[in-house]
């Protein structure tokens, strides 16, 4: 099982979160960038570790999902927010065919753990989410798993915060069957980069509403058929 970490300055969270990976599993601490020691601190817990210099999380996720190898792969934050001891809860739905990709709902342990502006807009997001696929979800949360092969058929082109959303909606136009189940979401180690800070979030919800739009514009296109006049004008 590989386990793709995307990671930008997480130093201080790195020895719990590799010390949580279940028996098993691989790390793949992808480095995006970090000026602190997180690449010697991944490589010396047996990570394996990978450089993308181009930041973005979903530029580290592919560079992640690139590398891996295993027949399911798996994303978790390397911020010790979420619990990796958690994955093979996931994992299993795949690997017994239950279903295409799991997703971790996250469920706040203590009202720190998720900043109020940040979780209304993970939940409006996540509403619209549902509109435009159907998917009984709430969440957009980075903790998942998917078979790799397929998942790197899905050739996901987002680097930044949209690359959770474009995976799900790429699921959805390919028709998958997605399925979200409960995670525990704790307080970061170390400072907060995206949703702790509101710029992060406005980032954010405007990479995601973008694929929103996107993937509306792509249904209609799907749904109306073609003027064969205009189509070979
Ligand atoms: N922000 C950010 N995170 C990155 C990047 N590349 C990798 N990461 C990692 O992606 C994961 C998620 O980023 P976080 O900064 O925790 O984002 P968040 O959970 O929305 O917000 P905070 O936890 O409040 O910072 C962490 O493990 C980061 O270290 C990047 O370019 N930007
Ligand atoms: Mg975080």
């Amino acid at each position: 099982m590989d386990v793709i970490f995307p990671t930008l300055n997480e130093a201080g969270a790195l020895p719990w979160v590799l010390g949580r990976l279940p028996v098993g599993y691989r790390a793949i601490v992808v480095d995006n960038g970090s000026t602190d020691d997180s690449a010697a601190i991944a490589a010396g817990l047996g990570a394996v570790v990978v450089h993308e210099p181009r930041r973005g999380f979903g530029s580290a996720c592919a560079a992640g999902l690139a590398r891996a190898e295993a027949p399911v792969v798996a994303f978790c934050d390397a911020d010790a927010s979420m619990d990796p001891a958690q994955l093979p809860a996931l994992v299993a739905r795949v690997q017994r065919g239950e279903t295409d990709l799991a997703l971790g709902r996250r469920r706040a342990r203590t009202l720190s753990a998720w900043p109020v502006h940040a979780r209304l807009a993970n939940r409006a997001l996540a509403l619209l989410m549902r509109r435009a696929t159907g998917y009984p979800l709430h969440d957009l949360g980075p903790m998942r798993a998917a078979r790799r092969l397929p998942l790197q058929g899905l050739d996901l082109q987002d680097r930044r915060s949209g690359f959770p959303l474009e995976m799900v909606l790429s699921a959805h136009r390919a028709g998958w069957r997605v399925e979200e189940s409960d995670i525990d979401y704790a307080e970061r180690v170390g400072r907060s980069k995206v949703t702790g800070t509101l710029r992060g979030t406005m980032v954010a919800i405007r990479d995601m509403s973008t694929l929103l739009r996107a993937h509306r514009v792509g249904d209609a296109a799907v749904d109306s058929p073609v003027d064969p006049d205009e189509a070979t004008a």
